[in-house]
């Protein structure tokens, strides 16, 4: 029987001959995201049943304690790209240091991944959206075990970036350099099908979406630029309308279907925002650019940013061309306010 719908394995296996230089092990290592995925999709969808059915802090019955859910998804991918050998070492928002893949398979891995394994998992307990994060680098390094090193690369390096979101549905989307494609969780078969293919932000969009209670320690260039998102102007499509969930993927998945900026700006305590560089900022920026969009810090392109440590942050500005150059033009012209560096 002919399969009416592709499969994220069959969509990866597809794209892997198109480029025969490739040995698979990307293809490969994307497959073992897309399992893990499952698995803390699974746990998610079961996270409101903690309290009615006692799970928290209780121990299960193969005699393991339950894990908090940013936790228990860190394990989760930590362990998918383990048992895949493609990558030796991972980075990830809840390890300190990067964590070294020794074993005979793993070793050889020309790849490092950065994950945050669960974004905006504090909103977990209100049943909203959550996501997770990743970015693939080829490693750098030669010889021995991987180092830091693998990981301080500009975004420009990426080979693959993408995301799960877990919403209404779960998906994941992920981009290699050849555009933008979208899998959605069909939960009854548990298989991730191709429902997005080749995403791109519409022409332009009328959405914005920050964290304005912050907006007496915005840069004045960032104040500026959502008051302009505030004014009435038929023409172009103003006054824009707020969306802003707190969970950055949720936040980005929406603006690039519908057409919107997001932007977590420094603050003056923060002077580089929240958001990290390597495994948060790169990876959208990514996505973005292949959908046609734009990722900056308001001044730098995201993917130019050569990072200095594991966890450093950037300020961003990322979606529609044509949004995110106009923030930039106001960011540009209250420069002196204050500045990132
Ligand atoms: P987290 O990695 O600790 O979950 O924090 C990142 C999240 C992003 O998903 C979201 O955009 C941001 O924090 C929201 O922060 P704020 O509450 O300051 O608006
Ligand atoms: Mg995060």
């Amino acid at each position: 029987m002919e399969m009416k719908f592709k499969t994220l394995t069959g969509f990866i296996i597809e794209k892997q001959a198109d480029y025969p230089q490739a040995s698979g092990e990307l293809s490969r290592l994307l497959s073992d995201i897309g399992i893990a995925a499952k698995f803390v999709n699974r746990e998610i969808n079961q996270a409101g049943l903690g309290e009615v059915m006692g799970f928290a802090g209780e121990v299960n019955v193969q005699g393991e304690e339950q894990k908090k859910l940013d936790i228990y998804a860190n394990e989760q991918f930590i362990a998918a790209l383990k048992s895949g050998g493609e990558c030796c070492a991972i980075g990830s928002e809840e390890n300190e240091n990067i964590i070294i893949l020794e074993n005979d398979i793993s070793k050889h891995g020309k790849y490092v991944v950065a994950i945050d394994p669960l974004d905006g998992s504090s909103n977990i307990e209100s049943n909203v959206s959550i996501g997770t994060l990743f970015s693939i680098y080829r490693r750098r390094t030669v010889r021995g075990p991987a180092t830091l090193e693998d990981f301080l690369q500009p975004g420009r390096n990426l080979v693959a970036s993408g995301y799960v979101i877990y919403g209404s549905s779960t998906m994941m989307v992920y981009t290699t350099g050849y555009g933008v494609n979208g899998f959605t969780l069909d939960p009854s078969v548990g298989i991730f099908i191709l429902s997005h293919p080749d995403m791109k932000y519409p022409g332009t969009g009328s959405i914005y979406s920050i964290n304005e209670a912050n907006y007496f320690s915005f840069p004045e260039g960032v104040r500026q630029y959502i008051r302009y998102c505030q004014e009435d102007d038929l023409e172009t499509f103003r006054p824009y309308s707020t969306r802003y969930i707190g969970s950055m993927v949720a936040d980005f998945h929406r603006n690039l279907i519908r057409g919107g900026i997001f932007i977590y700006p420094g603050t003056r305590k923060n002077k580089k925002g929240k958001l990290r560089l390597i495994y948060e900022s790169n990876p959208v920026a990514f996505l973005a650019e292949q959908a046609g969009g734009r990722a900056s810090d308001g001044f730098r392109r995201i993917l130019d940013i050569q990072p200095t440590t594991l966890h450093e942050r950037s300020p961003l500005f990322i979606g529609p061309n044509n949004m995110v150059k106009k923030a930039e033009e106001f960011m540009n012209l209250y420069s002196s306010d204050f500045k990132i560096e």
